[in-house]
């Protein structure tokens, strides 16, 4: 059974399955798992997935350490249109004799994990074990970025972006382009074609060159809509009462229907329904990259994280009535490329990324927090003797050649803001340090029974997450 409630003239709805035998209502929990691109939403979710089934490695889970969750199964998701998360084929590639990671997934798509859970406390002896549903969410979160979109005109995002763009190299062929055209001209198809793959091409190179402020997101991730009229404008110089065949027109309608069909949908079908988010940050891949790239990343994640704080735009208030995230966690991923000894200054980079964005979110009633994880362990810790000094490592497999090797990455600041700040201000490279990222394929490994695949802190992950209900 559904029930529906219409909010802003949209059915949403407020989910709860009825048990088919007790008529009991049975929870569910929608689990947002998003982060930019090579972020590590793939790997998370299925070694989350993996590890509600075979609970062997969750200690820090207390349902599961306490022996309350009787089962855990997939179920058919409740979502018709979206694809499903693939689950099986993912966990297949990261285990087993010669695993490989995951290809890179572009698109939403989803699974449902049912926990089947024993009450606890004072409850524990009236009540039988009740079913919580998990529908957990994948998607890019380069789609949040378009928020900002749905409250600007054609006209007003055009002006925005040139003033923006105006001076920067990776834009100089699209401008060129856009210059010998005009407006108020009749549309041309192939050449509205051609203006269009011009601007999608310097926003790929403005993203690779570290600007965050690429949109349209879709742009960047097509997916299916790649080739259609709705990916198909770009911003243009203004024109005054332009005629109805004109490309100025074309493009405005264009930009309209992109907000309408692409944005709004996003926002209405599938952020707005989201109870619970986890936003993962490979923050250790920007630290390597230099100190642009760290800014980058914390821009970006200011502007994604746009979409969860209380005063974001009055249009997305006016869709969620008065619903919520209820809790919100900022991981950083990959941390086996560090020693245990390191997590911590790496958490505390994390909480410093995502500052503003947490203590806003936290006013707006939603529990944040932050932490390190790896969600398949690809090394083992390592202390070598180098001139005299204990060096604390990490010994995996190297990805470019097979080869074992034991590897330092450098020394993770006390204070975060040695490296925030050097980012800040531009700063050509880190002051007294290199930090060094080796790319480790995953480990071998054949899953024991009861066991999921190895991981480092996703047992936190999940109690902070889902502690709760369970
Ligand atoms: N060592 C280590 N590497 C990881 C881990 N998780 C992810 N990675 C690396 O990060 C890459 C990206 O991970 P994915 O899970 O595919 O990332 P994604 O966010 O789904 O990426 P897109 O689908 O391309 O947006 C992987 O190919 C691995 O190289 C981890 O726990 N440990
Ligand atoms: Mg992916």
């Amino acid at each position: 059974m559904v029930i529906s409630t219409i909010t802003d003239g949209i059915a949403r709805q407020v989910e709860a399955v009825a048990d088919g035998v007790s008529g009991v209502f049975e929870p569910v929990v929608r689990l947002g798992v998003t982060g930019l691109a090579r972020s590590g939403k793939t790997v998370f979710i299925t070694s989350l997935v993996a590890n509600l089934l075979d609970r062997g490695r969750m200690p820090q889970l207390a349902a599961a350490a306490e022996g309350r969750i009787e089962a855990a199964f997939l179920q058919p998701q409740p979502d018709q249109l979206v694809p499903r998360f693939d689950y099986e084929r993912h966990l297949a590639m990261m285990t087993g004799a010669a695993p490989q990671w995951p290809e890179s997934t572009r698109a939403i798509s989803e699974l449902r994990v049912s926990l089947r859970v024993r009450p606890n406390g004072l409850l524990a002896g009236l009540q039988g074990a009740r079913t919580v549903h998990l529908d957990i969410v994948d998607y890019p979160g380069e789609w949040l970025l378009d928020l900002g979109l749905m409250e600007k005109s054609f006209a007003q995002w055009s002006a925005e972006v040139l003033g923006r763009i105006a001076a920067r190299d990776e834009a100089a062929e699209f401008l060129g382009l856009m210059r010998a055209m005009d407006g108020a001209d009749d549309l041309d198809e192939p050449k509205a074609q051609d203006l269009a793959a011009a601007f999608a091409e310097y926003l790929q190179a403005a993203r690779a060159g570290g600007y965050s402020d690429c949109t349209p997101g879709r742009f960047l991730l097509p997916g299916d809509l790649a080739g259609s009229p709705v990916l198909t404008f770009a911003p243009l110089a203004p024109v005054q009462n332009a005629a109805k065949s004109s490309l100025w027109r074309a493009f405005e309608k264009r930009f309209e229907a992109y907000k309408a069909q692409v944005v709004k949908p996003f926002f209405r079908d599938h952020f707005a329904r989201i109870d619970r988010q986890v936003v993962l940050v490979d923050a250790l891949g920007a630290i390597h990259a230099g100190p642009r790239a760290l800014e980058d990343l914390r821009g970006g994640l200011a502007d994604t994280l746009t979409a969860f704080r209380p005063g974001r735009t009055a249009w997305l208030t006016r869709l969620l009535g008065g619903r919520r995230v209820e809790k919100i966690l900022f991981a950083a991923t990959k941390a086996d490329h560090l020693h245990h000894s390191q997590h911590p200054q790496l958490t505390s980079i994390m909480q410093a990324l995502t500052r503003e964005a947490a203590d806003r979110a936290q006013f707006a009633g939603a529990e944040t927090e932050a932490l390190s994880l790896a969600s398949l362990r690809a090394t083992v810790e390592e202390t070598v003797s180098h001139d005299g000094a204990a060096l604390d490592c990490v010994r995996g497999r190297l990805l470019a050649d097979g080869r074992q090797a034991a590897f330092y990455p450098g020394q993770l600041p006390e204070d975060p803001n040695v490296l925030l700040n050097a980012a800040k201000v531009g700063a050509d490279g880190w002051l007294d340090q290199d930090y060094q990222i080796m790319r480790f394929a995953p480990a071998a490994n054949t899953l024991r029974p009861g066991e999921g695949p190895p991981h480092i802190r996703i047992d936190r992950a999940a109690q902070f997450l889902l502690g709760d209900v369970l």
